[in-house]
């Protein structure tokens, strides 16, 4: 039996059946509509938060880290104002590959910093806003004359090869707290295969937001503006864009919370009334009054839990650098 002949036959027994046939939207790409059947069948709902970030997404989540809540943006930049020329020089490093760079705002702290030590070879940031991406591969080749821009479209949850024609010492930097976006499994397999693709003299720098006091942390994700709230309902206008799905952002609020027991902040999107959403693929997914859809997680560390993170992926925390207020820590992370 050919491919086109099985589908038509299963077409044809939906139909015996009167169940309604499904066709995936033309442009749809297979990976994302599993991921989402998968995450809108499951009893609490959950879309993955990459799907936050198409270009306006990206815009979005800029406007965020300009936020007065926002404290993780400045805190963190403010560390590698004061830490990165020093860093930078001692380890000699020559090239930074960044994982989830975004605008790569605060990367250019740690590429002048090469750039002022006299050794700039390479960057390589890895992003899934390809279009965002881009635009900040073009700004940073006008920005830094002598300095080799290589950027990566991809999943940084997927396998994770060393990039080809990596001078070393090379620095990894996954800034921002973006690893707390991963469930702790998750996270310690993306530290090992960045581990994996190290060598002995190359380092991590990790960026990562700390427990703290929970009313500081919810008005983060809380903005008076509104702006976290447009950025969790952006990603259904994704769905709508990518998968033709029907979702009417009116019939969601945002909410985000702080969850205690596991340290994250979670963000949920919650149906206000009952109702049904298209999507072509995968069918009609009923939401009852109240139902959410959790769309992320942001998880909080401390010095021991971000040990234990990085020991499970085989690397040693090198050191610790948390803001004198104990906001936000950047780390390093060696091979063990
Ligand atoms: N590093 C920047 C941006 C953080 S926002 C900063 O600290 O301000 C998170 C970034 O990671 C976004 O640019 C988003 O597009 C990207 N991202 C999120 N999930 C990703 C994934 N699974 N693979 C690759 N990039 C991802
Ligand atoms: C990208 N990431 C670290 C942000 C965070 O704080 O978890 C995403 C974000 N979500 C809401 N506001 C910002």
């Amino acid at each position: 039996m050919t491919e086109s002949s099985i589908n038509r036959w299963f077409r044809a027994a939906r139909q015996e059946r009167h169940e309604p046939v499904v066709r995936a939207y033309k442009h749809a790409n297979p990976r994302m509509l599993a991921e989402v059947a998968a995450g809108l069948s499951a009893p609490q709902k959950e879309l993955p938060p990459k799907y936050f970030y198409d270009h306006r997404g990206s815009e979005l989540f800029e406007e965020i880290t300009r936020l007065p809540e926002y404290y993780q943006t400045r805190t963190e930049r403010a560390i590698l104002t004061g830490w990165m020329p020093d860093l930078v020089a001692d380890l000699e490093i020559r090239a930074l590959v960044e994982l989830g760079a975004g605008n790569a705002e605060k990367s250019r702290i740690i590429l002048s910093a090469m750039v002022a030590a006299g050794h700039a070879d390479l960057y390589v940031p890895i992003d899934v806003s390809a279009s965002f991406l881009n635009q900040t591969a073009t700004q940073l080749r006008r920005e830094y004359p002598g300095l080799t821009v290589e950027p990566l479209v991809a999943d940084i949850a997927e396998v994770l090869d060393r990039p080809p024609g990596l001078s070393h010492p090379a620095m990894y930097a996954f800034l921002g707290g973006t690893i707390g976006n991963f469930y702790p499994p998750q996270a310690i397999r993306l530290l090992s295969r960045i581990r994996a693709a190290m060598d002995p003299q190359d380092r991590l720098l990790l960026g990562v937001d700390l427990r703290k006091d929970i009313a500081r942390i919810e008005q983060a994700y809380n903005d008076t503006r509104g702006v976290t709230a447009a950025f969790n309902k952006n990603m259904l206008l994704v769905l709508n864009h990518e998968l033709g799905a029907s979702f009417d952002t009116a019939l969601f609020t945002h909410r985000a919370f702080y969850e205690t027991v596991n340290h994250r902040i979670e963000m949920h999107l919650v149906a206000s009334v009952e109702h049904e959403v298209r999507i072509p693929g995968i069918g009609m997914v009923r939401f009852a009054q109240g139902e959410t859809i959790r769309t992320e997680i942001s998880c909080k560390h401390d010095r021991a839990s971000t040990g234990e993170l990085l020991e499970s992926a085989g690397l040693r925390l090198e050191t610790w650098r948390p803001d004198p207020r104990s906001l936000f820590a950047l780390v390093v992370g060696a091979a063990t």
